[in-house]
């Protein structure tokens, strides 16, 4: 595939004002015809005028109501050329006929389980009709689709409803709808099928009513409350947050079981897979409210940061996605916990993005280049692209940053826009040249920054040098040094925070260290005694920060910052320390020990009843496999590490026994399940206390875990029993997985977690049984959500198996995206990414993983999305 360059943009030749569809459905044969009214573009060059076309029939084709001769165009497997289109304003009409019910890779027009359902985004629209499918195209679509009524009596597209009715004489029923927005064509959508709904009005603050519903395959209704509640919060905040006002009569969101991703923004239709609607306490965990919330919040802040205002090409992507990302997260802030909010999202980015940074497929949050542009839907382009709008808010100010806001909106209302457009408007809304700032959009890797503190007690000074670097990625042999806002405060030695500590640096503004340069000394004066420095508090930039602080110093945060990100920072750090230190132990046989101040540290937040339950739990939790990997860097041995972590779970679990025993009873509760945040941070805390007595792997914590799945009266709390006596294989693990399956064998999104459960068991029993698993009738390579529960949970949450020394688990994983790639190749190319930290692995691993992807790039015939990964992750 040829590479696409940002430097290469050229505007389009034509543009589109209107498209005129009508779509008439048959599970296997749609038609699909399509009205354009296009015009040559004054900013654009002259020429031909292309437009893609994928797996799609050219049924007939006329220019201002004259057949095409063939002459005047070309077709070839990308689409259309019109050679030489009128010099004025011209009508096309195209139609085309596809094949929903072919259509394994879920891009364009397809079916999922008796409904048809589209997705666009980023290049499906081709799937459907001619169209040049770029997002700089914008148009306002009318849509007309036609269906039998017994196959889809519910027939819905983007915009508003004009017009329904029956065609006399026949079983069939048609829907206009009208979406007077112009819009790319990623943002098109279209379903039809035999859904139930559930319905609710929302008024805007200018007292407009909105008709909001939420479809789903009917006797699912009673699972959509929360999700409409969760709409209702969304729609209110964005108003109150950033004075953003709904702007058509109807929301709809439609629930479908087969689906690439979470889900999809598309305007007034959004489309999403159920697992991230559909809840009951008795079949969604907390952290699927809690996703169900989020997602729902991000693709309805959407329509305002990506619909109203899109990207002008995909290298804007993050302009679109880091910016919503922030919103969701600010809005989850908002509505739950803010430090437990920051805390998840800083260990995701960890998790995902660091990793993504540090391995082969690291790329800028604005990439110059791709192949596949559905690669780029990553960690990098989503997380830290929010990271950079959450810095630019701090350097700017809550009222700098609302101002650019206001500015960006105004502006930039109704077009495709660049990040050049976006940080202008911050730029000229606070007078700040943010020329520096801007190099993290091109500037892929984790920067390091390192810290070291003097103080000189004679003088009542403390020096704090600064220091930052960046290792090379792929494309960026050297690095230039970034603006990096570190929010900060020094503390002394009571634990009081030195208010506005005197400096003559012109980098420190209030609690605001701009490092700009590649080494910074900053001297305080007149401090009272001798500081210990609280550095990046609330992860103000996606650094790795080295802060060179001493286990008391780390100890002393822990217990004394205001900061509670800090706090749990600290402990984290420390945690870090004590397990790398015993994997080494581990991977040469030695035994480790425990500093007990640590144990005492972890017992005072236990027991601390001031703090927020959710917080204390976030204490509890230990860093995770892939957090010491990522910290050790290279020559990892995965088992080593999880030897690490099970040894100081188990220990912890016997030396804060009885602390843990008492927040598990005292927070028992007969009181009904709620899914709100503090409930579920009650639940949150009681069952990490169970996870670690279960650690123990004595009678007592076994007995104890038991009881907790038998008695469980919600998901929440049977999934974390369920995990924690599968992690030891045996009869009372087999016992509860057998009952599990029988109590939600016909719950396709609890089933799910059946299949995870068992993928991410830490024995080698655990691979054979994943195989058979794939051999079980619930098991399909069809459904996106049983792959990911099966494959991707084992290739991503299992590292021990994975990384098998044998190479095994490499083949498993391997086999599986070959037998993926051809049906769904952005399925196959997801799955593959888990690769991605293939390097950083003890030598034979390394090599047992190389070979598998080596055997994967021999494979002729490989789609475009796994071709591209393969290659980048060898490259
Ligand atoms: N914009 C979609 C993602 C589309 C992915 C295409 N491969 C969902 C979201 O980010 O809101
Ligand atoms: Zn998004």
């Amino acid at each position: 595939a040829p590479v696409i360059r940002l430097e290469d943009y050229t505007p389009p030749p034509y543009l589109v004002d209107r498209v005129d569809l009508d779509v008439r459905l048959e599970p296997d044969d749609a038609r699909v015809a399509s009205r354009l009214h296009a015009r040559p573009n004054p900013d654009g060059g002259r020429g031909e005028f292309f437009l893609d076309g994928e797996d799609i029939e050219l049924v007939s084709l006329e220019l201002d109501g004259v057949p095409l001769p063939r002459s005047d165009y070309r077709l070839d497997d990308d689409g259309l050329t019109i050679t030489s289109p009128p010099d004025r304003a011209f009508v096309l009409d195209i139609s085309t006929r596809i094949d929903p019910s072919a259509n394994t890779q879920l891009m364009g027009l397809y079916r999922s389980n008796g409904v048809y359902c589209t997705q666009c985004e980023a290049e499906g629209f081709r799937r459907i009709t001619f169209f040049p499918d770029r997002p700089d195209v914008l148009a306002v679509y009318t849509v007309r689709i036609e269906a039998r009524k017994s196959d889809a009596p519910i027939l819905l597209s983007n915009g508003n409803l004009v017009e329904t009715g029956d065609i006399p004489g026949s079983d069939r029923h048609f829907a206009v709808w009208h979406d007077p927005f112009p819009k790319p064509s990623y943002l098109f959508a279209l379903v039809a099928g035999d859904l139930g709904h559930v319905a609710d009005t929302f008024t805007t603050a200018s007292g407009r009513e909105v008709a909001l519903a939420i479809y789903v395959e009917r006797g699912k209704e009673d699972r959509c409350d929360y999700a409409l509640q969760a709409l209702k919060r969304s729609m209110r905040w964005d108003e109150e947050a950033f004075g953003r006002e709904y702007d058509l009569d109807v929301f709809n969101i439609v629930a479908v079981s087969d689906f690439n991703m979470g889900a999809m923004e598309n305007k007034g239709l959004n489309v999403f897979n159920d697992k991230y609607v559909l809840a009951s306490p008795e079949t969604a965990t907390d952290t699927d409210y809690a996703n169900i919330e989020a997602i729902i919040a991000h693709e309805y802040f959407h329509n305002w940061t990506g619909n109203r205002i899109t990207c002008r090409d995909w290298f804007q992507l993050c302009l679109k996605e880091g910016l919503t990302v922030f919103r969701d997260q600010e809005f989850s802030s908002d509505v739950r916990s803010r430090p437990v909010e920051r805390i998840g999202d800083v260990r995701t980015l960890k998790a995902h993005q660091f990793v993504e940074d540090a391995g082969p497929l690291a790329h800028p949050v604005r990439p110059e280049t791709y192949r596949e542009i559905n690669n780029f839907y990553t960690a990098t382009v989503y997380e830290k692209g929010a990271e950079l709008i959450r810095m630019l808010k701090t350097l700017l100010g809550d009222g700098g940053f609302r101002a650019g806001m206001d500015l960006y909106f105004d502006r930039h209302d109704g077009t495709a826009a660049t990040i050049e457009d976006f940080l202008a408007c911050f730029a000229e809304a606070t007078g700040r040249d943010l020329t520096h700032f801007k190099l993290w959009y091109r500037q892929a890797g984790t920067p390091e920054v390192t810290a070291t503190g003097r103080y000189d007690a004679a003088a009542k000074r403390y020096e704090l040098t600064l220091e930052q670097s960046c290792r090379p990625t792929p494309g960026q042999p050297t690095k230039e040094p970034l603006q990096i806002p570190i929010v900060f405060a020094l503390i002394g030695p009571g634990g009081e925070e030195i208010e506005a500590p005197r400096t003559a640096s012109p980098n420190v503004n209030g609690n605001l260290i701009e490092l700009a340069s590649p080494r910074e000394t900053i001297v305080f004066e007149d401090l009272p005694g001798k500081p210990v420095p609280s550095l990046l508090r609330g992860f103000s930039a996606p650094v790795k920060l080295n802060a060179n602080l001493s286990g008391d110093d780390l100890l002393f945060v822990a217990r004394e910052d205001r900061d509670a990100f800090n706090r749990w920072q600290a402990v984290q750090t420390l945690a870090t320390g004590i397990l790398v230190d015993a994997q080494a132990k581990f991977a040469t046989g030695d035994r480790p020990d425990l500093d007990p101040r640590f144990v005492d540290s972890l017992r005072r937040t236990a027991q601390d009843g001031d703090l927020d339950p959710a917080f204390r739990a976030q204490v509890l939790t230990l860093p995770s496999e892939s957090d010491i990997a990522r910290e050790l860097g290279r020559d990892v041995d995965p088992d080593a590490i999880h030897d690490a972590g099970e040894w100081l779970r188990g220990l912890l679990g016997t030396r804060l026994g009885g602390e843990l025993r008492d927040i598990y009873s005292r927070l028992g509760t007969n009181e009904p399940y709620s899914p709100d945040a503090e409930s579920a941070g009650r639940r949150a805390l009681r069952n990490t206390a169970m996870t670690l007595l279960a650690a123990t792997g004595d009678g007592d914590g076994i007995a104890l875990v038991e009881r907790h799945y038998r008695n469980a009266d919600n998901m929440t709390d049977r999934m974390a029993g369920l995990a924690a006596l599968t992690r030891r294989p045996g009869a009372a693990a087999d016992d509860a997985l057998a009952d599990f399956f029988e109590r939600y064998r016909t719950d396709p999104l609890v089933l799910d977690k059946w299949f995870t459960i068992q993928a991410t068991v830490p024995t080698p029993e655990a691979l054979p049984r994943i195989v058979d698993l794939t051999k079980n009738p619930a098991f399909s390579l069809a459904n996106p959500n049983r792959v990911r529960a099966l494959v991707g949970a084992f290739a991503a949450g299992n590292a021990t198996q994975f990384n098998r020394p044998d190479g095994a688990g490499y083949r498993f994983v391997a086999d599986i995206v070959l037998a993926v790639d051809r049906a769904n190749p952005q399925l196959a190319a997801r799955l593959l990414s888990a690769f991605r930290s293939w390097r950083s692995l003890e030598p034979a691993r390394r090599a047992a993983a190389e070979a598998e992807l080596r055997r994967i790039a021999a494979r002729d015939g490989l789609s475009r999305d796994t071709t591209d990964i393969v290659q980048r992750s060898l490259e």
